[in-house]
């Protein structure tokens, strides 16, 4: 105890000090009761023929976020169950709410897909004491506040700061280490904006003359990107590569691209991640050098999950994702580097969504 801890404790008189043992031993019991214990047994699932499962949805406002709740939606109807389906509209606060309903509903199990790092790790916390079991899919939150294995079952998605690696060693490759960057961040305070931008800036240390002149952030939307995009340019039109954090905002920076004349993949090249068909076809035409996927399509492995979960299986609190690189024509460095995770975006573009 530090000295003006000592000297706060030795004013306070017995009779209060008694009263202060009291209250937190009470608080300590109700605390332990209600399953608030940090160390207590993540919760279980009954061995049940159907199950009601929650997805709390972040926002639909781009071709991945449907995906990924189609891939759900047929999942839940293929084995039969009820999928209690929620949508934040693009609001972490509202996303606490969901899960609060869902636990009010008492779904059986929670496929979350966490807006931001922070704010979800309560509705993460408060799930657990419901003694409903969660699985954050496709975002994780912020392991100081809740951690995989203790407070949810596991992290099932994409190693975010791989993606931006690779984003960021093709682009010194193709730039010959040499480049002005802007970069279109995703949503703030998202694990995959923050991965994807640790990845990157790792990747391209070093190389001195790779810079990143102007980074915003895009909240991950097409016109959001374009807007944010054509502002950085104006101010930067040395800028000649995009690494942006996902295809929607940099089909917003090819569009303002285009809308100022310049022509994308010769002007200014763009790096990008997520492997929509729009993004597909951009590397195509050549307007995008690669693009890293990240597939949503997390349905079929969730649903695999609860059912191991129900049995009794032990559960990785890491459920990784093989994310492929697509190019137009696949260079032999490529390949050498990447070997099986290379493909070209046209051989991709039949399951691209
Ligand atoms: O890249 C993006 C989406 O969380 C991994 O969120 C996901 C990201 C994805 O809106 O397009």
């Amino acid at each position: 105890m530090s000295k003006k801890n000592k000297d706060v404790f030795s004013t306070v008189d017995s009779l209060n000090r008694r009263k202060f043992i009291f209250t937190s031993g009470t608080a300590l019991v109700s605390f332990t009761l209600l399953g608030g214990n940090a160390f207590s047994a993540l919760p279980k699932l009954k061995k049940k023929s159907k199950y009601k499962v929650g997805f709390a949805q972040t926002e639909s406002n781009n071709p991945w976020r449907l995906a990924q709740t189609k891939s759900m939606k047929d999942t839940a109807a293929e084995y039969g169950w009820d999928l209690v389906y929620t949508d934040a509209a693009g609001s972490a606060a509202k996303q606490v709410s969901d899960v609060r309903s869902m636990i009010a509903q008492r779904v059986d199990v929670i496929l979350l897909a966490p807006r931001e790092e922070k704010p979800l790790a309560v509705a993460v916390k408060e799930a657990k004491r419901a003694n409903i079991p969660v699985f954050l899919i496709d975002r994780n939150v912020d392991q100081k506040l809740a951690k995989a294995g203790e407070d949810y079952v596991a992290f099932v998605g994409s190693d975010f700061v791989k993606e931006g690696r690779i984003c960021g060693e093709v682009c010194a490759k193709v730039m010959n280490g040499n480049a002005k960057i802007i970069e279109l961040q995703g949503t703030t305070g998202s694990s995959p904006a923050i991965d994807r931008g640790k990845g990157f800036a790792e990747a391209i240390s070093s190389f001195p003359n790779m810079n990143i002149v102007a980074s915003q952030s895009g909240d991950f939307a097409r016109d959001k990107g374009r807007q944010v995009f054509e502002t950085l340019y104006q101010s930067h039109p040395e800028a000649d590569l995009v690494y942006s954090h996902n295809d929607e905002m940099t089909m917003g920076a090819i569009a303002a691209l285009e809308a100022a004349g310049k022509v994308p993949g010769k002007d200014v090249m763009l790096a990008s991640i997520d492997g929509t068909a729009d993004a597909a076809k951009a590397v195509m035409a050549g307007k995008v050098i690669v693009c890293v996927e990240c597939s949503p399509k997390f349905g079929p492995k969730a649903f695999e999950l609860i059912k191991k979960l129900a049995n009794g299986e032990n559960i990785p609190t890491n459920v990784g994702n093989i994310d492929r690189v697509f190019t137009k024509d696949n260079p032999k460095w490529i390949r050498d580097k990447y070997g099986e995770l290379a493909m070209t975006a046209k051989d991709y573009l039949p399951e691209a969504f």
